[in-house]
């Protein structure tokens, strides 16, 4: 894996403009859409159990976001990944809050059973409960990343059978046997909500176009992580809603070049 290929992914999301299906939570479904747009995505947010089976069949990713969970949308979330599953199209999982409360843990829990799940993304206390570890959560955010996060993430890949990724100041992913990490981001990211649920779609953007899920995932977090850099360069430190605004901006304007000067990864060797 190296730098071009990330730049050259970027260019075949852009020129291939894949069809993202969302089941997402309410607070962050506007900004979604919009930053699968900049990137170069075509989103898409379908519900009805009517249509979920279809949408998914059609779309080039599936995207699961439990932020807001109801009954109804656990339902249209099974419908449309067993259609996905069928499809041979990706799954991707984000699973806001797991650990927070019985309900979050038992949905993500039955998820995980029933779906066969190609990605899952979460901070580190999400994927160490996702995975039947205890990990301190308060509400949707993650308490302190305490743990070895590289260890977590390989161990919650083979415990779950899905790549997995550690989102917090530096990215993990990992799919049992690689594991790599991710130096790219800012921490105004953690002062606009829904920047970890835009960034679970952008990673189903680059599924959609990418087999390797590895690849996808790291490549996903390059590119995000830099846009960021940039956004927060450009907002000139006047704070969240100005950075908000640039960093859609940077995701629609982001270059190979960009890509290159910025993106930094390492391999983690582990035992
Ligand atoms: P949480 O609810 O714990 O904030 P989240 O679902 O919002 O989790 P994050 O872990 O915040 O997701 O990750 C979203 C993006 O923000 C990722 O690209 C990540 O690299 C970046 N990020 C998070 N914290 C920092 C930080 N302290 N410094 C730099 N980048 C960060
Ligand atoms: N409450 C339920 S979902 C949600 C909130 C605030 C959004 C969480 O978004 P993110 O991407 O995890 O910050
Ligand atoms: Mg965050
Ligand atoms: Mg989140």
């Amino acid at each position: 894996m190296n730098i071009q290929e990330f730049s050259s992914l970027l260019e075949k999301v852009r020129v291939s403009n894949p069809l993202v299906h969302n089941i997402t939570n309410v607070v962050v479904t506007n900004f979604t859409a919009n930053g699968l747009l900049a990137i170069g995505a075509s989103p898409v947010m379908a519900y009805a159990h009517e249509e979920a089976a279809e949408m998914a069949k059609i779309a080039g990713a599936l995207v699961l976001n439990m932020g807001t969970l109801t009954e109804k949308e656990v339902k249209s979330m099974l419908i449309a990944g067993k259609s996905a599953n069928q499809h041979g199209v990706p799954v991707i999982f984000d699973p806001v809050g797991v650990g927070a409360t019985a309900y979050r843990t038992d949905t993500a829990k039955r998820i995980l059973e029933e779906l066969d799940i190609t990605i899952i993304r979460g901070n580190a206390a999400e994927i160490a409960n996702a995975a039947g570890q205890k990990w301190s959560i308060k509400g949707v955010d993650a308490v302190e990343a305490a743990g070895n996060t590289s260890e977590l993430a390989k161990s919650a890949a083979k415990e779950l059978g899905a790549v997995t990724v550690i989102t917090g100041k530096q990215d993990i992913v990992s799919d049992g046997r690689s594991t790599f990490a991710i130096n790219n981001g800012h921490p105004l990211l953690t002062k606009v909500t829904g920047a970890g649920c835009l960034l679970t779609s952008i990673i189903g953007a680059f599924a959609a176009i990418e087999k390797d899920p590895v690849k996808a995932a790291v490549t996903s977090l390059v590119v995000y992580g830099s846009a960021a850099e940039i956004a927060a360069e450009k907002s000139d430190g006047k704070g969240p809603g100005t950075f908000q605004i640039e960093f859609l901006n940077s995701l629609y304007n982001i270059s190979a070049a960009d890509v290159e000067s910025y993106g930094s990864f390492e391999k983690h060797q582990l035992g």
